[in-house]
């Protein structure tokens, strides 16, 4: 047996009820086939693989607090540290009911390649909890975060391992752990990043993760004869990654024409009204059923359906596994070009291979959606030296980079010739690095 196949034979083995792990280790591990045959009598003996599948460590804990009407609510906290062969842990926290140790798992596993690609000094890492922050007043999200932070804390630092938002975490979010840490710990240091303006956060920060998507999607399709301008765009989710990938993409010249929350979707022919969107979502924290409101001439569906909507681009923009083999045939019936991920895994491999036989660019989120925790060690930066650069430094920064990463995933493509396959081009370039970085620092 090949020592690909059994690496991940032996990961579904021993991490049994934790599919979508598999889902990603199996992208990975298959794409990477070329390096690994290429080295595998040296990667085998330093078990290379082995090693990179099994995190450093995982801390799971009960998170206990008390809700508006005084009854005590429990739920569970992780924190999984994957590898930091290049950086100190780095991932966000997702606050979600569905979250398990094989979704934060999955994501952590993600991040160490996501974080390879921005060039910079950061290494994988992920956690959140099963807690709900929907229909929470501010007080019930407080005491959740304090008494996460509680536990949290002792596994954390600025130069240990810096988490940062995710589903369900926003500025309000860390602003309390942020607050809980610094109560506990006495230090004032950057141990979140997405931080609040006045308290160490970075400008764009907010913005990065959407504008980045739209960064190197721009430039995938230049290099392949395209332009984002007078294209079609059709976005699902409706959150911090979906609302500003939908602003760059209209500040660019596309029509932005669907958003979508786990309700339903809306289809609005005229462009997204993005204030709107920012309204709804950010200020309010309400469901898409209000568009209407500010849109009458806007349509609502209950359930899915963004991507049965003709459209020139889509961006996969809230959850994992939400674009399926259906929805990949009726992308390419109806003339889709590219697919740019947001979010992380959203498109199921039978529909990403679907789209790449039929000629559809197709970025992965691990690429695509990195100008999110790039920007958040870009507020590392600024935090270590104690300065705050201006929006335009920031923003030109993230350019830089998501263009950068996309060259790079193309280069890496073509020496496996492989030409034109960015999911296999992003994972190879993520793990070159990696690879290098935990040979060179021997068996730990
Ligand atoms: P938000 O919580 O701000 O928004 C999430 C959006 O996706 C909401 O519209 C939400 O709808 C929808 N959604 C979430 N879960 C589901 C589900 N199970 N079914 C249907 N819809 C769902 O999160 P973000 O925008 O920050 O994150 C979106 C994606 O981008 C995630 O995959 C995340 O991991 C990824 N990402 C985020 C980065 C960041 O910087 N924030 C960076 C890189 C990737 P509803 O409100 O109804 O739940
Ligand atoms: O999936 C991701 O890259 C994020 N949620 C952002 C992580 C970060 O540390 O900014």
């Amino acid at each position: 047996m090949s020592y690909v196949d059994q690496v991940y034979e032996n990961v579904v083995k021993k991490n049994p009820a934790e599919p979508e792990f598999h889902q990603a280790v199996k992208e990975v591990l298959d794409s990477l086939r070329p390096v690994i045959e290429a080295n595998e009598e040296k990667y085998r003996r330093e078990a290379l693989l082995e090693r990179l599948v099994e995190p450093d460590r995982q801390f799971k804990f009960r998170v206990p607090w008390v809700d508006d009407q005084g009854q005590v609510q429990v739920n569970t906290g992780y924190r999984v540290q994957f590898n930091n062969s290049i950086g100190p842990y780095k991932g966000g926290l997702r606050l979600h009911p569905s979250v398990n140790l094989g979704i934060i798992k999955f994501l952590g596993f993600e991040q160490i390649f996501k974080n390879s690609l921005t060039g910079l000094p950061i290494g994988g890492g992920k956690g959140g909890s099963d807690f709900d922050p929907k229909g929470k007043s501010d007080r019930e999200v407080m005491a959740f975060c304090q008494s996460f932070m509680t536990e949290l804390c002792k596994y954390i630092g600025a130069d240990t391992d810096v988490p940062a938002g995710d589903i369900g975490t926003g500025a309000r979010e860390i602003g309390y752990m942020f607050g809980q840490y610094k109560k506990i710990k006495s230090v004032y240091e950057g141990v979140l990043t997405g931080k609040g303006l006045s308290y160490g956060g970075s400008l764009a920060r907010t913005e990065a993760t959407g504008y980045g998507l739209l960064y190197l999607t721009q430039e995938m399709l230049k290099c392949n004869g395209h332009d984002m301008a007078g294209k079609t765009v059709a976005i699902s989710g409706s959150g911090n990654v979906a609302i500003y990938a939908a602003q760059k993409a209209q500040q660019m010249g596309a029509k932005v024409v669907t958003c979508s929350d786990s309700n339903g979707w809306v289809y609005d022919s005229e462009g997204i009204d993005i204030d709107a969107l920012k309204e709804i979502k950010e200020v309010k924290r309400a469901r898409l059923t209000e568009y209407k409101n500010y849109r009458p001439n806007s349509e609502y569906h209950e359930g899915r359906g963004v991507w049965t909507v003709k459209c020139d681009i889509a961006l996969p923009c809230a959850t994992q596994n939400e674009l399926f083999i259906e929805d990949a045939k009726a992308l390419v019936a109806n003339g889709c070009l590219a697919v740019a991920e947001g979010a992380n895994m959203p498109t199921t491999m039978d529909a990403t291979e679907y789209l790449q036989k039929n000629g559809v660019l197709f970025a992965p989120g691990k690429a695509a959606n990195a100008g999110g925790v790039a920007t958040s060690a870009l507020e590392m930066s600024q935090n270590s030296e104690r300065l705050s650069w201006t929006f335009e430094e920031v923003d030109s920064k993230l350019k830089g980079i998501m263009v950068n990463i996309f060259h790079n995933l193309d280069d890496a493509a073509k020496r496996y010739g492989k030409e034109g396959d960015y999911v296999a081009g992003a994972n190879i370039a993520g793990f070159e690095k990696v690879a290098e970085a935990m040979l060179a620092q021997g068996v730990c």
